[in-house]
C-alpha cells in the first residue's frame, strides 16, 4: 500500500503532503496484533509488509488511511466540471490550464490542488490508458503528445481541477 500506487489508484483522494499513516489489518488487526514484521510505515512512502520478512507465514492483508491538513480535511475540496478543449487530431491532446482558465472564466480557481484526466469516451483513468504524458499535474493541467506515444497517437481526454471549496 504505497502512497505512489495508492495516488495512482484514488486520483486525487489523497493529499500532496500527508502528516500520518494508520494502518489496519482488513480484519480489523493493528501490525502489532497482527504479530507480521512490517518493512515500511510512513506518510512519505505508505505502507509495506513483505511475505519474505515473515518466519513461515505470509503477510496479513491491510488498507490503510493517511492524516491531511487543511483545505483537503474536512470536505474542502471542490471539483470542478470536466472539460474537454482538444481533441488529438493534431500534435496532441492540449487540456493546459492556463487556456482552460482563459476559455472559462471564473470556473477554475487560480491554484487548483488537484487535477484528475479521463478518457472523453469511456471515462477511463488517464493512468490505465498506457498513454505516456507530457503534463499531468494540478499546476500546469494535462497534456499528451503524439510524439512522446509509440504509436503516435494519443487518446482524447477530459480533465477536472479540485480547487479549495470557498473558491
Ligand atoms: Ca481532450
Amino acid at each position: 500500500e504505497t502512497l505512489e500506487k495508492l495516488r495512482r489508484a484514488y486520483p486525487g483522494k489523497i493529499c500532496p503532503n500527508a502528516t500520518g499513516i494508520e494502518v489496519q489489518s482488513v480484519s480489523g488487526y493493528s501490525p502489532r496484533q497482527t504479530g507480521d514484521v512490517i518493512y515500511k510505515s510512513d506518510s512519505v512512502t505508505g505502507f509495506i509488509c513483505r511475505n519474505q520478512d515473515q518466519p513461515g507465514k505470509t503477510c496479513n492483508d491491510y488498507r490503510v488511511r493517511f492524516s491531511c491538513h487543511p483545505p483537503f480535511c474536512g470536505g474542502g475540496v471542490c471539483w470542478t466540471e470536466f472539460f474537454n478543449r482538444d481533441d488529438p487530431s493534431v500534435t496532441g491532446d492540449w487540456e493546459l490550464l492556463k487556456l482552460l482558465q482563459r476559455e472559462n472564466p471564473g470556473k477554475i480557481c487560480d491554484h487548483p490542488l488537484f487535477i484528475e484526466a479521463v478518457t472523453s469516451d469511456t471515462n477511463a483513468p488517464a493512468y490505465t490508458t498506457g498513454d505516456t504524458f507530457y503534463r499531468f499535474s494540478p499546476s500546469q493541467g494535462f497534456v499528451c503528445r503524439r510524439r512522446d506515444q509509440r504509436r503516435r497517437f494519443c487518446r482524447d481526454y477530459k480533465v477536472r481541477f479540485g480547487c479549495p471549496c470557498k473558491y
